[in-house]
């Protein structure tokens, strides 16, 4: 079948404040999209994608109309949600095809949201490898989609809801994510200052995480790792170094969940000599010195923590499960072994305090990392806070405000108002001091490096003389 896979054109402005939004605005590779389209291309199918993120509506449709597909499967997060339904409407305007939808949203609302978007045929909930090439299968078989494990499709006026499909428990046997797919691979480039070599390329060595934090959402709702071998995951990077990548960023929810294997990746692309720079995530109690020093060795520059909070009591309530002294100590080993490091901090956690928020900037100037983001708390559907949200504050009716940068949740210790004056405060305070901006000067090496510079001097500018910098984009608020 020909099978048009689709990102709905979104904007950075959408998200971000117009006068940060190019200093922001982050576009990593779209993964899961990746995986869907080499699991399908295995499967024999013809495959195009249109990525939204560099295109505006018009030429979405405009592909769409061009490549006049069978099949029309659009990604959806929480933000995204109106603007994939749209992008149905649209599409089943210029060609005959069926439209799914899979991704985060879809996944975490199910029914409900197939209800309320007639433009679409059927959803896929879950991881949608297996899953969409046996709907597919169905389809082209003419036959229904009945029993197909994690679909929910229409039947007539009905929305059937099949059983979920268990999560796929050997990654290995997956085909590695269809990067060719990508019309442009040095358009997707992640925030300034998070990489040093250009194109990266977006690889996870495991899927899930073991923690339990309030507002994380897991696509398969499970609280645990599933890990791809060493050996599969190293022949990934291999196949990202001859098509040409020479980073990579690690964007598993949990890289140092099995110590040991994290360990034995890092020794793996050392000892293969493989010219890739790299950047990966971590807990900070998942981390020590020795690991950090290896991961330096093998070509890791910057590791990233959700450090999230400078108050215990706040990052209990989060259930983030780490505490203070782990980050400080995580942070000062990452130092040590010689990483960069990247920290970001959350405003509005159930039961913070405006003077809560103010220690938590206090923490963060402590740890004084290389880069640091202060966040919104934002209750995705399918986490707990999206469960508590009224329990423990106000939700936003809004979609569009999901994004980490919005005002999606108050809690009922502080105000929409106060959380923006906190990030303000906090950029303000953290990037404006001295030390710190000698610090960035003395360390430009490289024209990116100035680039990242003058975007970020630029920012701190209207940081410093617009009040309402971070006032949310199409100002949705909780309290309206
Ligand atoms: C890479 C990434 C991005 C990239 C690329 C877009 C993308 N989503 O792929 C960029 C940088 C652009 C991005 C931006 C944002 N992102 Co983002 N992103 C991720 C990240 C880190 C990895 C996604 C991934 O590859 N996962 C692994 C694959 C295997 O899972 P998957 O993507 O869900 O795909 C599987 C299924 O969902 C399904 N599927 C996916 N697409 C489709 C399409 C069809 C048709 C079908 C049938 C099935 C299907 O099959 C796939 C394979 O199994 C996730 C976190 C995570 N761990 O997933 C956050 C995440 C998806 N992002 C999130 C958010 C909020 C954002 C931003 C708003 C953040 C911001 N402030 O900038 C923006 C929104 C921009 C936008 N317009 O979408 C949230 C979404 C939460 C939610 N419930 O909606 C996540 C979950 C992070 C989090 N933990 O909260 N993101």
């Amino acid at each position: 079948m020909k099978v048009a896979l689709v990102m709905p054109a979104w904007l950075p402005e959408d998200i971000f404040p117009t006068k940060t939004a190019k200093a922001q605005v982050n576009y990593w590779q779209p993964l899961g999209v990746l995986y869907l389209g080499a699991a399908l291309r295995e499967a024999g199918h013809e495959v195009r994608f249109f990525d939204g993120s560099f295109l505006n509506h018009a030429e979405v449709i405009e592909r769409i109309r061009r490549f006049d597909p069978e099949v029309v499967g659009i990604y959806a997060n929480t933000p995204l949600w109106p603007k994939a339904v749209k992008t149905a409407g649209d599409a089943k305007r210029v060609c005959d095809a069926q439209v799914f939808v899979g991704g985060p949203y879809p996944t975490a609302m199910g029914k409900k949201a197939l209800k309320d978007a007639a433009e679409v045929d059927a959803l896929v909930v879950g991881e949608g490898e297996v899953t969409m090439r046996e709907a597919l299968e169905r389809l082209e078989r003419g036959k229904s989609l009945e029993g197909v494990r994690g679909v929910i499709y229409r039947e007539g006026e009905r929305v059937v809801e099949n059983p979920p499909r268990p999560p796929i428990e050997d990654l290995d046997s997956l085909p590695f994510p269809a990067r060719d797919l990508l019309e442009d691979k040095n358009l997707y480039v992640p925030p300034a200052g998070t990489y040093r070599r250009k194109p990266v390329a977006i690889v996870m060595t495991s899927r899930g995480c073991n923690a339990r934090c309030i507002y994380c959402y897991q696509l398969t709702g499970e609280r645990r790792i599933r890990y791809r071998s060493v050996e599969n995951v190293l022949a990934e990077i291999e196949q990202c170094v001859e098509q040409g990548y020479r980073e990579i960023r690690f964007l598993d929810d949990t890289f140092c969940g099995d110590y040991e294997r994290a360990r034995r990746i890092a020794e793996e692309i050392r000892r293969r000599g493989l010219d890739i720079t790299w950047f990966v995530s971590a807990r900070v109690n998942q981390v020590d010195y020795q690991l950090l020093r290896t991961f330096k060795r093998a070509g890791c520059w910057a590791i990233f923590f959700g450090a999230e909070s400078g108050v215990q009591k706040n990052l209990n309530a989060l259930k983030k499960g780490i505490t203070l002294e782990q980050t400080r100590r995580a942070v000062r080993a990452a130092k040590k072994a010689g990483l960069r490091v990247v920290t970001a901090f959350i405003f509005g956690i159930p039961g913070e305090t405006y003077e809560e928020a103010l220690r938590t900037i206090d923490f963060a100037i402590e740890l004084d990392p290389d880069f640091v983001n202060f966040h919104t708390m934002t209750p995705f559907p399918g986490t707990e806070l999206y469960e508590r949200a009224s329990e423990l504050g106000h939700a936003s009716p809004r979609l569009e405000d999901f994004t980490f940068e919005g005002a999606a949740f108050i809690p009922r210790t502080m105000t929409k108002e106060q959380i923006e004056e906190l990030r303000r405060i906090a950029f303000k305070r953290f990037y404006s001091r001295p030390r710190y901006i000698a610090r960035r000067l003395l360390g430009i090496r490289t024209l990116d490096d100035l680039r990242l510079i003058t975007r970020g001097l630029k920012s701190l500018f209207w940081i410093w003389i617009r009040e309402d910098v971070f006032r949310a984009p199409g100002a949705g608020s909780a309290n309206k």
